[in-house]
């Protein structure tokens, strides 16, 4: 059986993961595309034989759509998310789950009605084989009990439109998600301080490194370079009582020439996580064929931006803020 995606916004991520579904991928095809940018929705349509529509309603909406993907910019998201639950078809939802914890909110009691989880996030390091090792060695308790996760996430650039708050709302995001799926751990508090500012960061406050208390008692922290010029580079170590474990470089090959060794540094999150992307997708396919989702959750989108969202307001106020987690639904408990 093969799954039929209607995919609302297809920008660079949304393209990018068309051509996965459509070229790398099996047992899918798109069916159905819309884009606000009519004439680029209309190009990517006709490169895959998919039909266009005018709204992201109508895609969901769409008779021959069993499933939905939205890619489109952050804002829209939960609108769709909730349309896509209420017809009760599988969606599949890019990072953020929504930019106020008011619509994260609306999103959870929205599946928590329905009894099943429909949403999957776009937490694709979830499925990162080097992050998955690094969760199976925690586990085996080769490194004792973790007591500090140190993140480093790397851009090269970032887009003129991007500001301060976005490095944690738009990119340390994933390094909170992962620290939680790491540690099994939820935060209770933040901090967030800025060394001297990069000098082509055209004023940005960039880096930043943030400091986040979670409950069991370990620390993490997130260093977030966004306009570092070499490449993208995502860095992780996580310290424990009797021993560490690191991310490694993921070289095919180490070159030795003229007295040095080199490797290649990955240019974008295209690069880097493209096994993690198609893994992702795998997992989603099939729990959608089979009416569900996969991996990270609305509550996995829920605990990211309320995080990032205070993390932004300890921007501002160079103070300690502290998190409180509404009641995690039973319909999360299994993750
Ligand atoms: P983009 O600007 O390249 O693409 C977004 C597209 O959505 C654009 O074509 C825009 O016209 C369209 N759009 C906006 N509002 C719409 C609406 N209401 N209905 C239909 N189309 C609409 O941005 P992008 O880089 O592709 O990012 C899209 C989303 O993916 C963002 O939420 C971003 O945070 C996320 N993202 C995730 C990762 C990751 O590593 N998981 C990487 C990049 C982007
Ligand atoms: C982008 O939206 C992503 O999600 C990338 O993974 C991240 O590295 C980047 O900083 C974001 O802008």
């Amino acid at each position: 059986m093969t799954l039929q995606i209607g995919v609302i916004g297809v920008g660079m991520i949304g393209q990018d993961h068309i051509r996965r579904l459509t070229t790398v991928l099996a047992g899918a095809s798109v069916v159905a595309v819309s884009d606000v940018e009519a004439t680029q929705a209309q190009e990517v349509a006709a490169r895959i034989d998919a039909k266009t529509y005018l709204t992201g309603e109508e895609v969901i909406s769409a008779s021959d759509v069993e499933a939905v993907i939205v890619t489109s910019w952050g804002p829209t998201h939960a609108r769709y998310v909730l349309a896509a639950i209420a017809a009760g078809k599988p969606v599949f939802c890019e990072k953020p789950l929504a930019e106020t914890v008011e619509d994260c909110e609306a999103v959870l009691n929205a599946e928590t009605k329905r009894g099943k989880r429909l949403v999957q996030l776009g937490f694709m390091r979830r499925f990162d084989a080097q992050y998955r090792a690094m969760k199976e060695t925690i586990l085996s308790g080769a490194i004792g009990a973790p007591l500090i996760f140190q993140s480093g996430h790397r851009n090269p650039s970032v887009p003129g439109y991007y500001t301060a708050n976005n490095a944690l709302t738009d990119t340390a995001v994933h390094d909170i998600d992962i620290a939680r799926f790491l540690l099994d751990d939820e935060p209770i508090a933040i901090s967030v301080m800025a060394p001297r500012k990069n000098s082509r960061g055209n004023g940005l406050a960039d880096p930043l490194l943030t400091l986040i208390e979670m409950r069991a008692g370990a620390l993490v922290a997130i260093e977030t370079s966004v306009n570092i010029a070499y490449a993208y580079d995502i860095r992780g170590e996580v310290i424990g009582e009797t021993g560490v474990v690191t991310l490694a470089e993921r070289n095919d090959v180490v070159v030795k020439a003229n007295g040095m060794f080199s490797g290649r540094v990955p240019a974008d999150w295209r690069e880097r996580f493209v096994d993690a992307f198609d893994a992702e997708f795998r997992a989603w396919i099939a729990a959608a064929k089979a009416g569900g989702a996969a991996g990270p959750s609305a509550w996995d989108g829920y605990v990211a931006t309320i995080t990032s969202g205070i993390g932004a307001k300890a921007i501002a106020s160079g103070d300690r803020e502290t998190i409180t987690l509404r009641h995690r639904p039973p319909v999360y408990s299994a993750n």
